[in-house]
Parts: C-alpha cells; structure tokens; sequence
C-alpha cells in the first residue's frame, strides 16, 4: 500500500538487515514506512493512537513482509539485531519494547515471541474460477457469485472470524490445528 517500485527495491536490495536500519535515526525503510502516516492522517499521524485506525493493521502488515522478503533471500547470519555504540536511545537490542513483554532482539525471534506469521501476495489478475488459482499455499480463495461463473481472490478468515452459510472456503487453519469449517457464520478449526 502506497509503495513504489523503488521503495520495495530500496529495502529488497539491503544486504542485512542492519543494512536495512542504517541510518539508525532516519532510514529509508522508516521514512518510507512513515509517509502513509502522515499522508492518512488523523489518527495515522499520531504515534501513541495510529492502531486505532484499521488502515494501520493493512500498513504494517505490508511493512513486516516487505521484511519478510528481505530476510529469505539473505542468510541467516544477516539477520541480526545490530549491537553498536552508535544506537539511539530506546532503539538498544535490550532496550525494552513497552508494553509488551520483551526487548527489541527479541522482536527477530519467531520462537520467542510466540508469533509465526505468513505472507502471501494477490496475484496480479485476481479474477478467478478456483481456490489454487488464487493461492498456492492456501491463504486466498475464489469467491464466485451463486449467480456468476467467475469470482476475485480474496483473503481468508482465521477462527473465530465471520464467514457466509457453510461456505468453508472461506475459512483458514495453520497447518496441524484442523479442519477449516464455517459453522453458523463463524470460522473454526474442527479435529477430524
Ligand atoms: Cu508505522
């Protein structure tokens, strides 16, 4: 969402991800995170409120797999929290992030954090007359119109979330945690 080509390139190019904070007060990769902030506005443009807006979630999401991307095509020993005399304040790799329960290194570390999250991309046309050819690793589906015989990939809903009559398509489990099935209009994951 609002990145150019050369935004994306600019963070796909780094070769650590270091490289991708440097320089530690004035990155490209926060500046250009940081203009949809501002350009949104309201409640986008103020640092202690911007999760209020349900934009904020689709932004950042885009921002954690831009660094996503980043990091598979570099080798692991890239993909380090920096550790040098020259970080700001706040910014350290032990420095604390408030509210949450750890410190910065450790927001690197899927394991630790508890939190493994996947990425997939649209596809470029997103008209569609099945579920895979929207999405090979199972995140999108194909939503056609009873009265129509193409439809537009869409994202999936995780547990808990809303989805329509018994359409179970609609619906997405993690690998391991169950069956996807819509009951009564929200998702769930059913052992079989
Ligand atoms: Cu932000």
């Amino acid at each position: 969402m609002q990145y150019t080509n050369n935004m994306m390139r600019k963070v796909l190019d780094c070769e650590s991800y270091d490289d991708m904070c440097q320089p530690y007060d004035f990155s490209d990769f926060e500046t250009d995170h940081g203009n949809p902030h501002m350009w949104i506005g309201g409640h986008m443009a103020a640092l202690p409120c911007a999760p209020v807006d349900p934009i904020f979630w689709s932004h950042h999401s885009f921002v954690d797999k831009l660094g996503e991307q980043l990091q598979a095509r570099l080798p692991a020993s890239q993909w380090r929290y920096p550790n040098n005399w020259n970080i700001p304040y706040q910014h350290r790799p032990g420095d604390r992030m408030r509210p949450f329960p750890y410190r910065n290194a450790e927001g690197l570390n899927d394991t630790l954090i508890g939190r493994k999250y996947a990425y997939e991309t649209s596809p470029a046309d997103v008209s569609c007359t099945a579920d895979l050819q929207c999405s090979p690793t199972g995140l999108l589906w194909c939503d056609i119109p009873a009265t129509a015989t193409t439809g537009r990939c869409k994202a999936k809903c995780r547990p808990r979330g809303a989805c329509r009559g018994d359409v179970h398509a609609m619906c997405y489990c993690r690998a391991g945690t169950g069956t996807p099935r819509c009951v009564a209009g929200t998702c769930q994951c059913i052992n079989t």
